[in-house]
């Protein structure tokens, strides 16, 4: 980055104008860390103050069986394979038991895309579980599960969320998002839903009033400028909507998959793009540094450098990252735990529910 180019872009991001595609590439280029943090705290100041939320959430993991085939993918089993799992919906439902009558406010429900469940199916989960837990928001099924289900059943994306919302769907995760440049893409995740569709399936839920998250999977064959394409393809669309409410920058996480020979990035490196990540998405309101992925020590950075969610208790109920070699192998924080980790970095904790209201 020239200094003349620095310049420009520290008196841009003081007075809160849009930085373009070009002024983001010169971003993560930038070696001077300080002064990201201190770019990226201008827009996490203007939507969040010192604010870092979290809440009390659980994740279902109905099955690990997958018709796709992600290269950077530890999770996914094929049928009947070794370590493969798939819940029925008795198993599912004495999953949620234990969280009736606590003060739990969200369940996140993602899965693997398995060939045999279809809409119908996961439409009686969600009233079931609706109706076990009344006062928690169902967060599930990212836009690729979306996309199986429409196509199985032959209904159109509306129908199928509106299907879905009606048996109590609240809000959509942001997976399978991972780097919407086509060439990439085929060479990440050829057989799933292509960006096009993540995205059109993102708008519908905006328009029928669903709220949802948007990821980026980055760090591993992806350049720069594949990830500037990425945050400004989400930039346009929530320019459009005004959907979404949270970013979340998942870092490819490098072991027992077939990408392993990649490696990993730096933790200045997941700095670097928390802070382009937050500046560049100037419409967003909250970027997320989900602590089971990036580790607790990680996570107190990354509010350093623009984000202000750190996700939630999860209650050891995920196994996508610990089976990618994460460091949390068992995830589960309390709530105290949360808030001491927040108040070291020098932020007020908030507890929020799923769609970012103060919990009183
Ligand atoms: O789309 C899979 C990612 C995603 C690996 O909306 C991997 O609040 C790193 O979307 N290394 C699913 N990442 C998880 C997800 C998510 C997570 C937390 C919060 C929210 C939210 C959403 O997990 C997939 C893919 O991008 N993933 N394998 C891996 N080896
Ligand atoms: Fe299936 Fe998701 Fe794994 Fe891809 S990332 S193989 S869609 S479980």
């Amino acid at each position: 980055m020239t200094e003349k180019q620095q310049h420009r872009i520290v008196e841009k991001v003081t007075h809160g104008e849009r930085l373009s595609a070009d002024e983001g590439l010169a971003l993560y280029d930038c070696k001077d860390l300080l002064l990201l943090s201190s770019m990226a705290a201008c827009p996490r100041r203007k939507y969040n103050g010192n604010t870092v939320y979290y809440n009390r959430n659980f994740h279902l993991e109905p099955t690990n069986v997958c018709v796709n085939d992600c290269v950077f993918c530890s999770y996914r089993r094929r049928p009947g394979e070794a370590g493969s799992w798939t819940l029925s919906p008795d198993d599912m439902l004495a999953r949620c038991k234990p969280y009736v009558g606590t003060p739990v406010t969200e369940v996140h429900i993602v899965g693997g895309v398995h060939p045999q469940r279809d809409i119908y199916f996961y439409a009686s989960l969600l009233s079931s579980v609706k109706r076990l837990l009344p006062q928690v928001a169902i967060k599930a099924f990212t836009a690729v599960e979306i996309d199986y289900m429409a196509q199985q059943a032959g209904l159109s994306y509306r129908e199928s969320l509106r299907l879905l919302q009606a048996h109590g769907l609240d809000a959509l995760p942001g997976g399978g998002a991972e780097i919407f440049d086509e060439t990439v893409r085929r060479q990440l995740c050829p057989s799933k839903t292509g960006s096009h569709d993540w995205l059109r399936i993102h708008e519908t839920a905006h328009r029928i009033g669903l709220r949802t998250n948007a990821t980026m999977l980055f760090g591993h064959i992806e350049t720069p400028a594949h990830r500037i394409d990425h945050l400004i393809r989400l930039r346009t669309l929530q320019d459009a909507t005004g959907g979404f409410d949270a970013f979340i920058p998942l870092k490819y996480k490098a072991r027992h998959n077939a990408l392993s020979g990649v490696g990993e990035v730096s933790t200045p490196e997941v700095l670097r793009n928390m802070a382009v990540c937050r500046l560049m998405l100037d419409n967003i309101p909250h970027i997320k540094a989900y602590w089971p992925m990036l580790g607790k020590d990680v996570m107190q950075l990354a509010l350093l450098f623009g984000a202000d969610d750190v996700d939630g208790t999860i209650d050891d109920s995920t196994a996508i990252y610990s089976m990618a070699g994460a460091d949390e192998q068992h995830p589960r924080l309390t709530v105290p735990e949360l808030e001491a980790f927040v108040t070291a970095a020098g932020f007020v904790p908030v507890e929020r529910n799923t769609f970012y209201q103060p919990v009183v």
